[in-house]
């Protein structure tokens, strides 16, 4: 095993890491993507631009030689857990039993360089200035971007047909023991078509591979996947499909956010790249595949078709699905680059090697949703990590009205990309960092009566893998805990103690020297 780069950076001080903002943001990133401001970068980055970016600001790792049996999905879950949000991608390469060049990705995406990189953002390292750019983007110049469909690409450099097939090919991990098999598809993208309206939904959902030509996926109920195979099985017929498991983070994260019905991923990553992502229709169901993309497999979920299909980590970090009969897919076709690079994530306890970007890219997503809803005065929204990034969503506003912070809550638990597998929402004050747990424990412990300040949503969104749930109507309850200064005695509320800015900033001007000294990092 080798590293031939090793990456490291202290202890993560959460979100906040030591900044103390007062729950204002000083930085401000252009919303405008970089190819459009300054002409460079002449088409997207693929997924080789960004391992190659890692490697240039040292935040890749490589590992030689290891096991995709139990190996590669620990190392993954070590490497995610050492540092949570500022891991290296690790990239496996020489992977036992494998030719050399059969490679997989960890973390590609997982910090805020790199996840501002794949956005086309400018570099920063905190992650509320890239919430709020995403935000600003949304609001002042954000246009779906439709794909264009092209002849050829790197995808088709090696396709496998009919008996040629063989998912094994490429080094499927067994990321955990209690796993019920090998998945290719973590870090993925299931593209179908509505056929009713030719509506294209790239989503991500795991994708179990059964054998050498058959895949399971497993998609929770009413996602837009589900919904699209519904329509085929209820005529009985094949449902066709497209697992696209080499893709860039842009498209990884539509796919595993919640755009819009109706609306296909690659319109919404289009738009962030501020050009349309090319597209090769696949042989068999002319589906549009990413054409810079690394693997994909095409074929159909079969309408009586079923296996046995998990367990496997889900994102809360349990097993809570278990094991159920789910359809199956025949795989016909399959399509890659050379050397190609399976991108992976690793399903564990969070953080995860996924997690930390997730949080970010929701959190925009949430607070660009709830302003879009008419709600004013927010100053931040913040997923966290712990609660599995749906679970426990703080939000922070600048209270204007009475029943300002009950209507925040309700917007954020109500909202689409707030609403599935949700538990807790905090509605903070403008004081208060939503990404710093210690600020947002300080409001809730100080601000907030238990007994008046909690509402509840009962039957809400839920899903099999909600570990709370143990059968159907996956629905589960929300909180929505009000931890703002009470509205009507705001004014008479105890005031902080703590020094004004202006006697802090002088304080730390004079005492710069002995300040600096006594806080560097050791
Ligand atoms: C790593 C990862 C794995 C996921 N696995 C699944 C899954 O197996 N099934 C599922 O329904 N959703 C899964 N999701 C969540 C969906 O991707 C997400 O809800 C998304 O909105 C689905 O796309 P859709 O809205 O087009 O249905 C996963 C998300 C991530 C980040
Ligand atoms: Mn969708």
């Amino acid at each position: 095993m080798t590293f031939a780069t090793v990456w490291y950076v202290g202890a993560r001080v959460n979100a906040a890491d030591g900044r103390r903002t007062n729950g204002k943001i000083d930085t401000m990133l252009s919303p405008e993507p970089r190819a459009a401001r300054d002409g460079s970068n002449e088409r997207e980055p693929d997924v080789r631009d960004i391992v190659d970016y890692a490697d240039s600001i040292g935040e890749l790792a490589r590992i030689n030689g290891a096991d995709w049996d139990l190996e590669i999905g620990v190392l993954a879950e070590v490497f995610a857990h050492s540092n949570p949000g500022r891991a290296p991608a690790v990239l496996f390469d020489q992977i036992k039993g494998y030719p050399a060049g059969m490679r997989i990705v960890s973390g590609l995406h997982n910090t805020c360089r790199r996840l501002a990189y794949a956005f086309g953002f400018e570099g920063t390292d905190d992650p509320t200035v890239l919430v709020k750019a995403y935000r600003d983007r949304m609001k002042s110049n954000f246009k779906l971007i439709p794909p264009v469909a092209v002849k050829d690409g790197p995808l088709l450099e090696n396709v496998d047909r009919d008996d040629a097939v063989d998912l094994f090919k490429f080094p499927v991990p067994m990321i955990h023991e209690k796993d019920g098999g090998r998945y290719i598809g973590t870090y993925c993208g299931v593209i179908m078509r509505d056929p009713d309206t030719g509506w294209v939904n790239l989503g991500t959902y795991r994708v179990v591979a059964h054998d050498r030509n058959t895949a399971g996926v497993w998609i929770s109920p009413g996602k837009h996947g589900r919904l699209i195979r519904e329509k085929y099985f209820k005529k009985n017929e094949p449902c066709p499909v497209v697992v696209c498991c080499g893709l860039d983070p842009v498209l990884f994260l539509a796919g595993s956010h919640e755009i819009k019905h109706g609306v296909t991923e690659y319109a919404y990553a289009g738009g962030h790249r501020g050009k349309p992502y090319e597209t090769i229709a696949s042989e068999l169901h002319g589906l549009p595949m990413p054409a810079r993309a690394e693997i994909a497999f095409e074929g159909e979920f079969l309408p009586n078709e079923t296996k046995p299909e998990g367990p496997f980590g889900e994102f809360t970090g349990y097993y809570a699905s278990h094991v159920r009969d789910e359809p199956i897919v025949r795989v016909r076709r399959v399509y890659h680059r050379n050397d190609p690079i399976l991108t992976m994530a690793s399903p564990m306890r969070p953080p995860t090697d996924v997690s930390f970007a997730k949080c970010i890219v929701q959190s925009g997503m949430i607070w660009d949703e709830i302003e879009s809803a008419g709600l004013n005065g927010v100053t931040g929204v913040w997923c966290h990590e712990a609660g599995a990034i749906r679970m426990f969503i703080v939000v922070a506003i600048e209270q204007q009205h009475p029943g300002h912070a009950q209507q925040a809550g309700m917007l954020v638990a109500g909202c689409h990309s707030g609403n599935y597998a949700g538990r807790w929402i905090v509605v903070v004050d403008s004081d208060i960092d939503p990404s710093n747990l210690d600020d947002v424990i300080w409001a809730m412990s100080t601000r907030c009566d238990p007994v008046a300040d909690i509402e509840y949503i009962k039957r809400a969104w839920s899903t099999p893998l909600d570990p709370m749930l143990r059968t159907p109507p996956w629905e589960n309850t929300r909180a929505i805990v009000n931890a703002c200064r009470p509205w009507d005695w705001r004014h008479e509320f105890p005031e902080v103690a703590s020094a004004s800015p202006e006697r802090r900033k002088a304080v730390e001007t004079k005492w710069a020297r002995e300040i600096q000294e006594a806080t560097r990092r050791r």
